[in-house]
């Protein structure tokens, strides 16, 4: 099997840390390709150009973060990073939901600053998406400090630490999250701990 990624996309990440998490290294090989373009030979393993992706023994493709990372965890029948079933795991549903919802916010910002020069920026995208940063990591000072997100590892946390673990204070600029903040970065200082966090750091990017 093949999991395809760029090194810097945080949903590539997620699916990096359960990948090895789960000791699924010698099983899985990491494929480091880059998205976006015209023609470009990532279209013929995945059509969507997204990344993650992965592919299967078999030649099924598999994407998206939540299903590659639920495959993953469950490939020895004994999932360790997912919620019970049923209603048992509804908190730590909700709070990954809300993770997953901040990051898919920020990487929209972000995107604002990667691919569009200052003078066609959105000015309406970039206040909205602030505006909701600012109110989840609001949210998420008091949520660190609650049983799914204080426990052993798993999918809430992982999504979270992908939102923060690595992002400077100001980046994307605007976003100071680490201001007035303290359990939040002491929470993502934590997961700075997680050998699998610290090894799926993203690179620089130019
Ligand atoms: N919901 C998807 C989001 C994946 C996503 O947006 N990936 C970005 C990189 S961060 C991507 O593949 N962009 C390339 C493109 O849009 O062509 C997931 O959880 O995997």
């Amino acid at each position: 099997m093949k999991l395809h990624t760029t090194l810097t996309s945080p949903y590539g990440r997620i699916a990096r840390i359960v990948r090895l998490e789960r000791g699924l290294a010698d099983r899985i090989a990491l494929e480091s390709v880059q998205t976006r373009g015209v023609d470009n030979p990532y279209y013929a393993v995945n059509p969507s150009g997204r990344v993650p992706s992965l592919i299967l023994d078999d030649g099924t493709i598999l994407e998206d973060s939540t299903l590659v990372c639920w495959f993953m965890d469950h490939l020895d029948g004994d999932p360790v990073l997912h919620p019970p079933q049923g209603m048992a795991g509804l908190e730590h549903r909700r709070i990954e939901a809300t993770a997953r919802s901040m990051l898919d916010g920020v990487s929209l910002w972000s995107r604002e600053f990667l691919y569009r020069e200052a003078e066609i920026r959105s000015a309406t995208i970039m206040a909205h998406e602030q505006a909701r940063a600012l109110r989840l990591a609001d949210v998420f000072e008091k949520e660190v400090l609650g049983k799914v997100l204080s426990g052993p590892l798993n999918m809430a946390q992982i999504t979270l630490a992908c939102v923060f673990h690595g992002r400077m204070n100001d980046r994307p600029p605007g976003f100071r999250w680490q201001d007035g903040r303290p359990n939040l970065c002491a929470w993502v200082e934590r997961m700075g701990g997680y050998a699998s966090i610290v090894e799926t750091l993203p690179p620089p990017r130019n």
